[in-house]
């Protein structure tokens, strides 16, 4: 098979990219190593930026995001038992929208199927080659027959744990990362949720945060230790340290319903640098990892295949201007917010290590930002979402 991209991972990056280029005109093909029904049952992020739904809307699959999405102005920090408001419209004059990455999948998952485009699922054994010379082929494996797409460039949106970034010689890649001595314990019930914006909580028992998918949908976390496991957590213990780590009111009047997924996921920040090597490009998590604290890494990958897909528009209209310049400009948003995402979670979580002195730190801070419109101006700009080439 040829075609002028190949892209690997059908997540959001691999499927938003595959829609721009559609729009753009450029031919590709999408491989994924797992089944439609595999990827759309990982519960991941929740909150768009801007940036995110003006990519959705002009890829055409923004309908029903509009239909059904819940455009937010403000979300609370709650610390010392009071709520904080950031409020984002009135300090940025934006907002941000609050849509289920599922559901932001299955759009683009559905726009492709009715586009009649074509992608490789239960793809095995994908490897890659000849990517730092013309002539870029993708191996892979599928219904036990062995196949190899000839391409113009190779999209790696494989994730974290996926092919491309492993493909690249180490000695050509400079990997930054940092791990939190903790993770998220995440709960979806269908209840109604306990405010009608988000609450992150600072607690001296750890972080909480109060987020959802609908006016009927929850999405509720709690911080864990890395030693926990899903199944030490029954839906009743969740809930109990959900109300712990809230104000009264908030725990008074939060409604408890049975879980329908629970999962742990482990924090890091990570970046590899560059994200280009040679006819190999590298968008989202398969080039780096921020916190979910900050609401980035599905707004990261959103930014990335925005830059890398009209770059390779271009490319075909003459230019390389683009291509040459997509991992510079790429990486200075990245960057900018892995800063956010460390700051947010530093601020926020327990971390037994930095003792009663850090714990006054984080007050500190806390108490700070609350009372100044500069420090929260910058708060809601980062957390709005930076603008696309900054
Ligand atoms: P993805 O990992 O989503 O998609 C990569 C795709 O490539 C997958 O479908 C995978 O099956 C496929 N793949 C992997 N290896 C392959 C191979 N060798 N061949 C073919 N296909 C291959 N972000 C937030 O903003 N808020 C959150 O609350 C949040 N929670 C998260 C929880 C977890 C457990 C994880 C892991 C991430 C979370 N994130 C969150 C971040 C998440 O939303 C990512 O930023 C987002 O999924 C990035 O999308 P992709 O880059 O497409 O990567
Ligand atoms: C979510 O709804 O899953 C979510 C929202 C905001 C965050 C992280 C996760 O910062």
């Amino acid at each position: 098979m040829r075609t002028q991209v190949a892209i690997i991972g059908a997540g959001p990056a691999g499927l938003l990219l595959g829609a721009l280029l559609h729009k753009y005109g450029v031919d590709h093909v999408i491989l994924e190593r797992q089944t439609p029904d595999y990827v759309l049952g990982r519960i991941r992020a929740g909150v768009l930026e801007q940036v995110a739904v003006d990519l959705l809307d002009e890829a055409g699959v923004g309908a029903r995001m509009h239909r059904e999405g819940l455009p937010h102005d403000g979300f609370s920090l709650a610390f010392d038992g009071g709520h904080h408001r950031i409020d984002l419209h009135g300090l940025t004059g934006k907002r941000v929208m609050v849509y289920g990455q599922t559901e932001l999948t299955r759009d683009l998952m559905d726009a492709r199927r009715a586009a009649g485009l074509q992608t490789v699922y239960s793809a095995e054994n994908v490897s890659l080659s000849g990517f730092d010379g013309e002539r870029p082929t993708v191996h892979y494996r599928h219904d036990g027959q062995d196949h190899e797409i000839q391409a113009d460039f190779i999209a790696g949106c494989d994730g974290f744990h996926g092919a491309a970034r492993a493909s690249v010689p180490p000695s050509a890649i400079q990997n930054y990362e940092k791990v939190y001595p903790f993770g998220w314990l995440g709960v979806l019930a269908d209840v109604p949720p306990v405010h009608h914006e988000l609450i992150y909580a600072n607690h001296p028992r750890g972080f909480a945060l109060c987020s959802m998918r609908s006016k009927t949908r929850v999405r509720y976390y709690v911080q864990c230790s890395l030693d926990d496991h899903v199944e030490d957590w029954s839906d009743e213990r969740f809930f109990a340290e959900l109300k712990r780590r809230l104000p009264e009111a908030d725990a008074a009047r939060l409604v408890e319903g049975p879980s329908i997924e629970k999962s742990i996921a482990p924090l890091r920040s990570f970046v590899a640098e560059p994200m280009r090597f040679g006819r190999l490009f590298l968008a989202g998590d398969a080039a780096h990892i921020v916190p979910p604290t900050g609401a980035k890494g599905l707004n990261l990958a959103a930014s990335d295949v925005g830059l890398l897909g009209r770059a390779l528009a271009e490319h075909y209209r003459g230019s390389d201007a683009g291509i040459d310049t997509y991992s510079q400009r790429a990486l200075s948003r990245v960057w900018k917010a892995e800063r956010f995402s460390w700051w947010f979670t530093s601020l926020m979580h327990r971390f037994p290590e930095t003792g009663e002195f850090g714990r006054k730190m984080q007050q500190a801070e806390l108490d700070y930002l609350v009372k100044s419109e500069a420090a929260m101006r910058s708060m809601a700009e980062n957390y709005v979402g930076l603008s696309l080439d900054t």
